[in-house]
């Protein structure tokens, strides 16, 4: 389905006498609000195909109705999150979940939603029917050569598909590790592991990055082949200038100093990806904020500070994504959400007093440093996000055009009880 604009214009004709008094309050008190609305506009985060559907954990799956069961109905619900918020204006595929049948029609239906295709992702974590050989044991790590060249192809075999839409990066995520001490001969697997991504290297188009993600554990619960942002970064560093470290937030051990981790691979030029979500306890994909909103303006205070010392363009220089999957939530209310904790949060960053922070850097002024920055996360910047928003012809309040119009409601009469493919 699709979301004309003018019932957006209407549903933000109810809301537009509160809106207004809220925004002009925050003008007035905010410095630059103008330049901050024009990057709040410009900002645009992927959603990834997998997390259209409710993602279920080991123990159950508890699908939510009318979700996508094709990859046009994928995009059209993308579609309907940008047409609301503005800022969702990308997907993320994943192979072999997402094969294209028809490149062309996929890439036209692309342009009618103002979609773009971010980074596309590999899947050598699980076996596919048919498959020859087993990743029980690995992949690009295998012991066994045959299977390192069966994941090589297969990554290969992504970039193609890739690129015959207009996507300009990989993203590999591995699930290669141990589970027990003795398992493994960690030198060898990291040498088999960047022999094999050598190999995809090589085949990535002059304009491509390659994006290696990094996770602590699970599913191995004893070592994982790509840990941390350490070992990815000697990765990225010895496959050459196309490669870099993505940071997923869910994949760190607990109370990993993450905002620290972006500030450095920025200053090393070596962060290119971030895959938000939140967690309490380990890789947890619930919704981004709903657990340390004071975290995620941490991180994209560094972000924000990172970007400008290198003269990036925020919207564009760095991939930004939602990874996140969880069981409970509808899946499109769950995005919503998210994107708007991840656009106050940057809004928040860009509002941050960087010179009055530096002197308190510089003077050791450890009170006034924490004052300016505790002051910031207190402020509140949700009129300038929604008035981003309307500016844009999207919706003051996207949750509350999803429930005033009941779209999922006419999501389920229109596809059924489908469910989407995924984890
Ligand atoms: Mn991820």
């Amino acid at each position: 389905m699709r979301i004309d604009k003018k019932s957006i214009e209407k549903f933000n004709d109810s809301l537009l006498v509160s809106h207004q008094q809220k925004f002009s309050f925050a003008k007035q008190t905010i410095p630059n609000a103008e330049a901050i609305i024009q990057k709040l506009i410009d900002f645009n985060v992927a959603i990834p195909s997998w997390a259209l559907g409710t993602g279920g954990t080991r123990f159950g799956r508890f699908s939510a109705a009318g979700e996508p069961g094709t990859l046009e109905q994928k995009m059209e619900d993308v579609g309907l999150l940008h047409a609301l918020n503005n800022a969702s204006g990308a997907i993320s595929l994943h192979i072999p979940w997402d094969i294209p049948s028809d490149y062309n029609a996929i890439k036209k239906l692309a342009a009618d939603l103002h979609l773009k295709f971010d980074a596309v992702n590999s899947n050598t974590f699980q076996d596919q029917k048919g498959q020859a050989l087993s990743y029980k044991y690995g992949s690009l790590q295998n012991t066994n050569k045959d299977i390192r060249k069966q994941a090589i192809a297969h990554n290969i075999e992504v970039i193609k598909h890739g690129n015959a839409l207009g996507s300009k990066a990989l993203t590999v995520w591995l699930s290669d590790g141990s589970s027990f001490p003795g398992q493994l001969n960690f030198r060898k697997a990291f040498q088999n592991t960047l022999e094999s991504l050598e190999e995809i290297y090589a085949a990535l188009p002059s304009d491509w990055k390659v994006f290696v993600e990094y996770k602590a554990f699970e599913p191995n619960f004893y070592s994982m082949t790509v840990g941390d942002w350490g070992q990815s970064l000697l990765y990225a560093n010895k496959l050459g200038p196309k490669a870099y470290t993505l940071v997923d937030l869910g994949h760190h051990l607990p109370n990993a100093n993450i905002e620290q981790i972006v500030a450095l691979l920025m200053m090393e030029e070596k962060l290119a990806g971030f895959h938000f979500n939140d967690s309490k306890y380990g890789d947890d994909d619930l919704t981004v904020g709903s657990i340390k909103p004071y975290q995620l303006f941490l991180i994209f205070n560094e972000l924000v500070e990172g970007m400008d010392a290198r003269g990036l363009h925020h919207a564009n220089d760095l991939g930004w994504m939602i990874d996140a999957s969880h069981n409970i939530k509808d899946p499109l209310e769950d995005l919503l959400q998210s994107i708007e904790a991840i656009m106050i949060a940057y809004a928040q960053a860009l509002l941050v007093d960087r010179k009055a922070l530096n002197e308190a850097q510089q003077n050791n002024d450890v009170v006034a440093a924490q004052e300016i920055l505790q002051n910031t996360f207190r402020t509140d910047v949700r009129a300038m996000v929604a008035e981003a928003r309307i500016r844009a012809g999207a919706a003051l309040d996207p949750l509350g055009y999803f429930r005033t119009n009941q779209i999922r409601a006419s999501l389920v009469k229109e596809r059924g009880n489908t469910i989407a493919t995924g984890l």
